[in-house]
């Protein structure tokens, strides 16, 4: 048997001791400043999109701020209690058993913390729900009506006016309808387009979100975390831009082979060029569709001129989508 002699034994414990602290403390002290600013956005929700994306962020930070008080305090009580009682030879700790005034005192700290975590988390969910009015200087929105909702009451701004664009998911891609005022016909009253959604900042932008064929889920991160698209319901979802930029998300919800190239860009423009942007769409849109009309009678034509080809041609069955994520199709 090869015997430590015991002076060694102790000194190499003591070392192991000191190594062990060190690491600890280095480990605390890495945990508690990844937590902060070091790494934005790593640890805690995106934001800087939108207003209740940045409530959701700083109501997300407080909660985290009182969780890591208490998870360093109810540690460090343990881990010092664990290093200076531990047992030692020949010594008897004092025989205590329950400490009436300290289990009611922390019974009462944890349920005081619950509480204010509550009253502060109840304060802000009005903010986070309810969508404020547009800027003065954002673009012109109508009164929007509520819709028939999964739950039972959608907030719509104070005023009630948004652009109210509904947001609809499909095997694999997100469809975009915008409202159109100043359409001339019923059956072009709406302009689309796909994967991108281009919005106008200032402006609060109300989404009402469906899904075609099954569940999906809308999530742009900095704009306000994610609401599920749900076949056959409408649920909802705001935010409101200041500065033009872009933010991307991605579908949210396994939807299908293809799920993972689900993705959704939200780009904001000034409500300028926004409203030119939708001018111009729905020239693109009108002209598209005149076109596959065109190519559609001419088809139907030869086909009919063609002796004995009662068969449609390949061309011949209705309009395609021509490119992959064309933005031109109409929107039904
Ligand atoms: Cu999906």
């Amino acid at each position: 048997m090869n015997r430590m002699p015991a002076a060694l034994a102790s000194a190499s414990s003591r070392t192991r001791r000191r190594v062990f602290t060190l690491t600890f403390a280095a480990a605390l002290v890495g945990v508690l400043a990844l937590a902060g600013g070091a790494s934005a956005d790593l640890w805690t929700p995106e934001s800087g999109g939108s207003a209740n994306a940045d409530s959701i962020d700083t109501l997300y930070k407080l909660i985290l701020g009182v969780a890591v008080v208490v998870f360093v305090g109810v540690e460090g009580a343990l881990l010092y209690s664990l290093v200076k009682f531990r047992l030692r030879k020949d010594a008897v700790p004092a025989q205590i058993r329950g400490n009436t005034r300290l289990e009611i005192g922390w019974t009462l700290g944890a349920s005081f913390v619950l509480v204010i975590l509550a009253i502060v988390t109840f304060a802000m969910l009005p903010g986070i729900r309810t969508p404020p009015n547009s800027d003065r200087d954002g673009f012109v929105t109508d009164v929007v009506e509520n819709v028939k909702n999964a739950s039972a009451y959608q907030p719509r701004p104070p005023n009630g006016r948004s652009l109210n664009i509904k947001v609809n998911g499909q095997r694999y891609v997100w469809r975009y309808t915008y409202p159109y005022p100043k359409a001339d016909t019923p059956e072009h009253q709406k302009v689309a387009s796909y994967v991108e959604l281009v919005v106008p900042t200032k402006t609060t932008i109300t989404l009402d979100i469906e899904a075609q064929d099954v569940a999906h889920s809308w999530w742009i991160p900095a704009l306000g975390g994610k609401m599920d698209a749900v076949p056959g319901h409408t649920n909802f979802t705001w935010f409101k831009i200041d500065k033009p930029g872009t933010w991307r998300g991605q579908c949210a919800e396994l939807c299908g082979r293809n799920h993972a190239d689900m993705v959704a860009t939200v780009r904001a423009i000034s409500p300028d060029e926004f409203e030119t942007w939708l001018a111009d769409k729905k020239t693109e849109i009108d002209e598209s569709n005149q076109a596959a009309l065109a190519r559609r009678t001419e088809d139907a034509k030869e086909a009919g001129d063609a002796p004995g080809s009662d068969a449609p041609s390949e061309s011949s069955e209705g309009p395609t989508p021509s490119s992959g994520s064309s933005d031109t199709s109409e929107a039904p």
